[in-house]
């Protein structure tokens, strides 16, 4: 009983917690909901380091804000698509579902353990039928607006894994997911047209500035990278067997037009098939073949020496009339602008890099006052002075390029356009383990949607081990008895779609799903969208900066153009938690340095290791396992239980506040705790328990003893405090202290300003002349309250007791005279 055993402490609260629903929102009207949000996990294993840290961090939040008073929604649920259970079940001779939610069990279990705040009763999975059903939903409503579409692309295919990756999923040439280097392959896939909202996703971050990690913002603007310039015509003179005809380019830099000396055509491309001289196709086709493997990055890499070929064919420069060859290289990218530049050598660094390999001249047309790039080798970008350029010689940087875009704009040989880098998202892959995409095939109707009436399109529970097996096309295109459907339209035999969803779409939703989860009307009920709205602080890692987050921003905005929601931005806040280290090393079993979740639970507790986590740094910096004290933590928290402990034997005293010194502290404390909470400085916070948790202490020790009013009331910040995240030395001080409802029940305590004023002075009080006690006092204290003090001493009690006062002088705050 006195002795603090965590084993004992954890094993009594979980079910209290769930039998009095605290972690639910109650819904009461009128009360101010908050929506605290932890991305969501991936049902691999077993609970690891990563989530223990990212979720100790979310659930500070939530609890501070349930402790203030708001109803808060902290959700939980899984994101139960994708590769890894498709691979177990190739492995195992099973289905996936079954490898995904055993180990959803083994989690949910594990988040119970550790004692999360979250509604249990609104958990999801998104390999549910009741949630698939609505993601098959909203992409119809997608398609229905144009927003998904197929077309044949090529796209990236990694060889191992036989399945289409996203750009964002190929790394340095290599697959994401295994590190197999990535191909191309001509496909017909699905898209999600997110470039329709490049601007809106852009225009949108200023709402997020000071909510969201400025590196994410940073790297999203980087993603949808806005360029601003000109699209320019240039006509291509008959040649080589072929017609006269035109390319268009995209520049960023029309004022550099007369400083074009070639022209570059993206060699992978059709256009460079269609003018190619009739005597250069074959050096084109062996070119083309050589840079197949080659992702972007590499093609882009300025490191990479140049490779080319002649076109045999010449663009006529707009301006100036000059015959401009035209090469075909993979230093151009056929997915971007147009796929074709004029080629700048001078002032753009890929292009004299070129020029200098296949001796090519370079005129200098902007003189920034640097040496000429010609000799240097090294371009010049910078502002200067126009020269050699005829009617924009003597212009700056920018008037050239207003200056040029109204000459070739006035021609009608070119336009100001702004393009992005964004491409759209490419959403189909060719597995199982994902959400079937609802539409049918017909040889007449072509692209039919699945009647909403018979969604969920379901996946077929007949398959596992080895029809799962990749075989260059989905498991779902040789399941015949699955995709063999009659066509809704008219009736003859059809083909249901085989690709499944990339999880991406899953999870670019589910945030909404969670306001109503068993709703069965539509994606969320309209009216809990209306009270919950958007996520008030979203936690997760860095890693999601770019696509998850982009994703989700863009889902949101179209479900809002759907009429469905009010707001466009889903996460109004942002908090990236930094990682579990080991030895200064991400975990990984090669290294041999992971550590186990588990038994570091069962050897130090849960609250233990909870409080390391929060306490080890800020939030968004990393935590080395190798440099925390998880035992440390376990003395602290063992330390604030005893002082319930001690307290709980005491009466307990009524009225007056006790030792005065203590009481202030206890309202410092609460008040700094609150502000480092609201900073997102929860190491602080944390910090400023265990200060508190001394003095009180001390005061017991050698002081006041248990019994005195201040001590409880120290005793009982401590429980709150902790209750932001070490849940069960909290819950079991509370009850100690003789509380009988939850202490997430006890709301955060109110600060009295008058004791956070600083300045206090020590007032002497003098009996005769002579000192006989020292009073810590406000320096603004009244006479009559610094006469009221010393007259409470006990010393000066004692000292007065069967005296007669002839006469009391104060001089207010630093003197009491007692003239008996
Ligand atoms: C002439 C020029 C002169 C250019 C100069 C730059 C500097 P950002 O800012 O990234 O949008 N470009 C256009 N399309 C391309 C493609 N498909 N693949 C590779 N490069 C391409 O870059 C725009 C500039 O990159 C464009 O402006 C074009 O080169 C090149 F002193 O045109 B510039
Ligand atoms: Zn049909």
């Amino acid at each position: 009983e006195s002795t603090y055993d965590f084993k004992e402490i954890e094993a009594k609260w979980q079910s209290y917690w769930e039998d009095t629903k605290i972690f639910e929102p109650t819904l009461d009207e009128g009360k101010e909901r908050r929506y605290v949000l932890d991305m969501f996990p991936y049902p691999s294993g077993d609970l690891h380091m990563g989530h223990a840290e990212a979720f100790a961090i979310g659930d500070v939040t939530a609890r501070f804000w349930k402790q203030q008073g708001y109803d808060v929604l902290h959700p939980i649920g899984w994101d139960s698509f994708g590769l890894p259970a498709e691979n177990a079940a190739i492995k195992n001779n099973t289905h996936p579902k079954e490898w995904t939610y055993k180990n959803i069990e083994t989690q949910a279990g594990s988040f119970k353990r550790y004692g999360i705040m979250v509604d249990w009763s609104r958990r999801l999975h998104t390999s549910d039928p009741e949630y698939y059903k609505w993601t098959q939903w909203l992409f119809q409503q997608f398609y229905k607006k144009g927003l998904a579409y197929r077309k044949y692309s090529k796209v990236n295919w990694c060889p191992k894994d036989q399945t289409v990756l996203a750009n964002e999923q190929v790394v340095n040439g290599a697959c994401e997911r295994c590190g197999t280097t990535v191909t191309k392959k001509d496909l017909n896939q699905w898209y999600f047209k997110i470039t329709d909202y490049a601007q809106e996703l852009l225009d949108d971050m200023k709402q997020l500035e000071g909510h969201w990690p400025e590196r994410v913002l940073a790297m999203q603007k980087n993603w949808i990278g806005r360029s601003e310039g000109a699209e320019v015509r240039f006509d291509v003179e008959a040649g080589g067997g072929k017609e006269a005809t035109d390319i268009t380019v995209f520049t960023t830099r029309p004022d550099t037009l007369y400083g074009a000396t070639f022209f570059v055509v993206a060699a992978d491309s059709d256009l460079a098939l269609e003018i190619v001289a009739e005597e250069q196709q074959q050096a084109l086709e062996t070119y083309r073949e050589q840079i197949k493997a080659l992702s972007d990055i590499e093609r882009q890499s300025t490191e990479r020496e140049k490779t080319g070929v002649f076109t045999g064919r010449y663009a006529i420069n707009p301006l100036t009339g000059a015959k401009l060859p035209i090469w075909a290289s993979d230093y151009v990218l056929s997915d971007y602008g147009t796929g074709a530049i004029m080629a700048v050598p001078a002032h753009d660094q890929r292009d004299l890099d070129f020029a200098k390999k296949f001796d090519i001249p370079v005129v200098t047309v902007v003189d920034t006052g640097e040496e000429d790039p010609a000799e240097t080798g090294i371009a010049t970008a910078g502002d200067g002075k126009l020269i050699n350029s005829g009617e924009l010689t003597g212009l700056s940087k920018a008037e050239g390029i207003a200056r040029a875009i109204e000459i070739v704009e006035k021609a009608g040989t070119g336009e100001g356009k702004t393009i992005y880098r964004l491409r759209d998202w490419l959403l189909s892959r060719q597995r199982f383990w994902g959400t079937p995409i609802p539409v049918i095939h017909c040889e007449d109707c072509g692209e039919v949607l699945v009647p909403e009436d018979q969604l969920p399109v379901q996946l077929p529970d007949n398959l596992k081990g080895e029809d799962l097996a990749p075989k260059g096309q989905s498991p779902l295109a040789a399941a015949s008895d699955w995709n063999t459907v009659d066509c809704p339209q008219c009736g003859k035999p059809a083909k249901r779609d085989s690709d499944t969803m990339d999880t991406f779409v899953d999870s670019s939703w589910y945030f909404l799903r969670f306001v109503s989860p068993r709703f069965d009307q539509g994606p969320f009920d309209p009216e809990a969208m209306r009270q919950w709205g958007a996520v008030d602080m979203y936690v997760g890692g860095v890693e999601h900066a770019i696509l998850h987050l982009l994703y989700a921003r863009f889902f949101t905005k179209v479900v809002r153009d759907l009429g469905l929601i009010e707001h466009g931005e889903p996460f109004k806040a942002l908090m990236n938690q930094g990682q579990v280290l080991n030895q200064g090393k991400a975990m990984s079993k090669s290294l041999g340095n992971g550590v186990d979740l588990g038994e570091q639970l069962d050897r130090f507790g849960v609250d233990a290791v909870r409080t390391t986590m929060v306490f080890a740094s800020p939030p968004e910096d990393d935590v080395d396992w190798a440099d925390v004290s998880p035992g440390g933590a376990q003395k602290f928290l063992a330390r604030a239980w005893r002082l319930a402990n001690d307290v709980a034997s005491q009466p307990g005293v009524e009225g007056a506040s006790g030792d005065a010194k203590l009481h202030q502290l206890v309202h410092r404390t609460i008040h700094e705790a609150t502000e480092n909470v609201e900073n997102g400085k929860f190491n602080v916070m944390v910090a400023k328990t265990m200060e508190l948790v001394n003095a009180t202490r001390k005061a017991i020790d050698s002081g006041a003893g248990a019994a005195d009013p201040a001590v409880r009331e120290a005793t009982e910040a401590v429980a709150i405090l902790l209750s932001l995240y070490a849940p069960y030395t909290a819950e079991d001080m509370w009850h100690k202290l003789g509380f009988t409802t939850p202490v997430l029940a006890a709301g955060w305590p109110e600060v009295d300003p008058a004791q956070l004023v600083d300045d206090t002075v020590t007032a002497i009080v003098q009996i005769k002349g002579k000192v006989k006690d020292r009073l810590e006092v406000s320096k603004d204290i009244s006479e009559a309250d610094l006469e009221k003090a010393a007259m409470e001493s006990e010393v000066i009690q004692k000292l007065l007791e069967g005296q007669e006062i002839r006469k009391v002088i104060v001089r207010a705050p630093k003197l009491v005279n007692i003239v008996i």
